[in-house]
């Protein structure tokens, strides 16, 4: 085990877990693709294993070690019932789903192999990192288990300097997508469970010591001054640093502590604020004696004051819609950088500067591309409906996977918001449950806003309260609604008023309707585009009237597949409330929704200025 940087979580670590505040320095090293590299990504073998027989034998023992892991070692006499084919392929990064009608429902085992050749260095270190994979994956390679990893939307990597050999290795994964009512997300939602190796794998070299961690942003408290912190690995923990960010002048040298631990504050200078206007990002350097980063990050603060939102100190309107990981198409996963600028370009288009990244952490591509096109970001961990929240190993699941999406994202200005639950129903134990994940939020960053999309109530009605007891603990209150779809027709949001007790700023996480391209109709005919339109229209006129909304993301900005959705011709395993087709095509609603963000945008650049301006103080 001690091959393995991390991966599955032990009972041990899972009890410190429990009792100890979340540590910040565990997870994959900060910014892989910025390391020295070699893509592993193309054409796996593969075996489509429905039965788990590579896991377990005609008894249900369990296989040890996994079955095909050295499958292609044996001999012609051994008894050969499985072997991976070179021809029996799977590309990486993709969903199975997407690539073979036959495996479009499947969920269950997938063992993929990959080979690559290597010379070692004896001063450099090997990583295998791992974007995600959907849902479990156990990891071999040259026969040997290197550890497991549970959860589809988190990235993971194994310290394989010892295990790794000259010449041809073989790494071997076996992937379930199995859907599991104790997992995170459970095994209700609505939208497809793509299984697979869906985001890159990289093996990484690094030398002996390198920089495995670092933060740098704006002081929330202070943000005339840059802070961060710099972890490095290695045997030579203590040892001088440097911080440099060339284009704003600054150079700032640093030591790192008998753990490898530095904390750094430098002024910040006249360094220019990224905003989705203008999303200035800098060249960053981490250099220490051997290694270096280099990544561009933008800086930023981010916060609140009664119902406004702050970017820069300026109250910015969220001008947003949610996204689900899915690329314009036929339905598959988004896998890659242009299929995330592709998604986001049509966010733009919508005069969106927000986009809710629905429902779990979408890959890294996403993430960047938001931060280099200047759009803010809310992202969240898959803690949705009905996870079971009686259960610890369930919770630890779910602080493991923020735990990985905060260390993952924390140097990008456009995430301004972590969310830690959607539409989850009211009871003590969510509470507690929630509570600690907020807790553990704060602890990790505290530099972001924390939110959660809640359920409506209704006090009596015409009145809805946002008042669910979550809210005292989150920075920003985010609800989901559904007025003109599955509560009342259209004009019902012209009854509506809202009231809740907190004093905090209110993003409408989700509304929409249905509506097939094409299908056109009087307004109360439903799946036409002319009653997602009125939806739209009428929820706009109620928005208005919220005096303490801070934005709205609407769900959603495309089509998207989901096994739930099976009205014939209509739906077909697909929900429908996209304000573009799968494949892109614009539905009215997305005109009416960019017309009236237009118009905010226009309102908030005139507030923004008024309330900045020393003239009008
Ligand atoms: C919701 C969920 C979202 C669904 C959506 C719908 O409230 O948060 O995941 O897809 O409603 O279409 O019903």
């Amino acid at each position: 085990m001690h091959r393995m940087r991390r991966a599955i979580y032990t009972t041990s670590f899972v009890a410190l877990l429990l009792a100890a505040p979340a540590v910040a320095d565990e997870g994959p090293m900060t910014y892989p693709f910025g390391r020295s590299h070699m893509s592993l990504n193309g054409n796996w073998p593969i075996i489509v294993d429905p039965y788990g027989t590579g896991a377990v034998d005609y008894r249900r023992r369990p296989r040890s070690d996994g079955f095909f892991r050295d499958a292609q070692s044996k001999s012609d006499a051994d008894l050969i019932e499985y072997a991976f084919k070179n021809e029996n392929t799977l590309r990486v990064p993709c969903d199975w789903n997407s690539q073979r009608p036959e495996l479009l429902y499947y969920e269950g085992s997938v063992w993929y192999r990959q080979r690559f050749d290597l010379t070692r260095k004896p001063d450099r270190r090997y990583f295998l990192y791992f974007g995600a994979a959907n849902y479990r994956a156990d990891v071999y390679l040259n026969g040997e288990k290197l550890g497991s990893h549970i959860s589809g939307f988190t990235p993971f990597e194994f310290d394989i300097t010892k295990l790794a050999t000259d010449g041809t290795n073989t790494l071997v994964v076996h992937v379930n997508s199995a859907r599991d009512r104790n997992g995170v997300p459970t095994d209700q939602t609505d939208w497809w469970n793509y299984g697979g190796l869906t985001r890159d794998v990289l093996l990484i070299d690094t030398p002996l010591t390198f920089v495995r961690h670092y933060r740098i942003h704006l002081d929330p408290n202070d943000p005339r001054t840059i802070i961060g912190t710099i972890q490095l690995d290695g045997p030579k923990q203590a040892q001088p640093l440097q911080i440099a960010i060339p284009e704003a002048g600054i150079k700032h040298d640093v030591s790192t502590d008998q753990y490898g631990r530095a904390e750094f504050r430098i002024p910040a200078g006249n360094l220019k604020r990224w905003n989705p206007d203008d999303p200035k990002r800098y060249d960053v350097t981490i250099a220490c004696n051997g290694d270096r980063v280099t990544e561009k990050i933008g800086f930023r603060t981010i916060k609140t004051a009664r119902h406004q939102i702050l970017l820069n100190d300026r109250p910015v309107f969220l001008r947003g819609i949610c996204l689900h990981e899915e690329a314009l198409g036929d339905g598959q996963r988004a896998v890659d950088r242009d299929q995330a600028e592709a998604l986001l370009l049509l966010a733009k288009e919508l005069n969106c500067n927000f986009v809710r990244l629905a429902h779990y952490p979408h890959n890294e591509w996403m993430v960047r591309e938001a931060d280099r096109l200047g759009m803010l970001v809310w992202s969240e961990i898959p803690v949705y409906w009905t996870v079971n929240f009686e259960r610890a190993e369930t919770l630890t699941n779910a602080r493991t996977q923020l735990r990985d999406m905060i260390e993952r994202d924390a140097n990008r200005a456009a995430v301004i918001i972590w969310s830690v639950a959607n539409e989850t129903p009211r009871s003590d134990v969510r509470l507690k449950f929630l509570r600690q994940l907020i807790d553990d939020t704060r602890a990790l960053d505290n530099t972001r806003l924390v939110s959660a999309a809640l359920e409506t109530h209704y006090d009596n009605p015409t009145t809805i309260s946002i008042d669910d007891p979550l809210g005292e603990y989150l920075d920003v209150l985010g609800c989901n609604e559904y007025l003109g779809w599955y509560d009342g027709a259209p004009a019902k949001a012209s009854t509506i008023t809202w009231t809740t007790p907190f004093q905090k700023p209110l993003v409408i996480s989700e509304f929409g309707a249905g509506a097939k391209l094409g299908h056109r109709g009087a307004k109360p005919k439903r799946w036409t585009e002319d009653y997602q339109g009125d939806v739209y229209r009428q929820q706009i006129a109620m928005l208005e009237k919220i005096s303490f909304l801070a934005g709205t993301s609407p769900w959603i900005l495309k089509d998207f597949r989901s096994p739930r959705r099976l009205l014939p011709e209509i739906q077909d395993g697909w929900n429908r409330k996209g304000l573009v087709s799968e494949r892109g095509e614009k539905k009215i609603a997305f005109e009416i929704l960019s017309e009236w963000y237009q118009q905010k945008d226009r309102e908030n650049l005139s507030t923004a200025k008024v309330q900045n301006d020393p003239l009008h103080p």
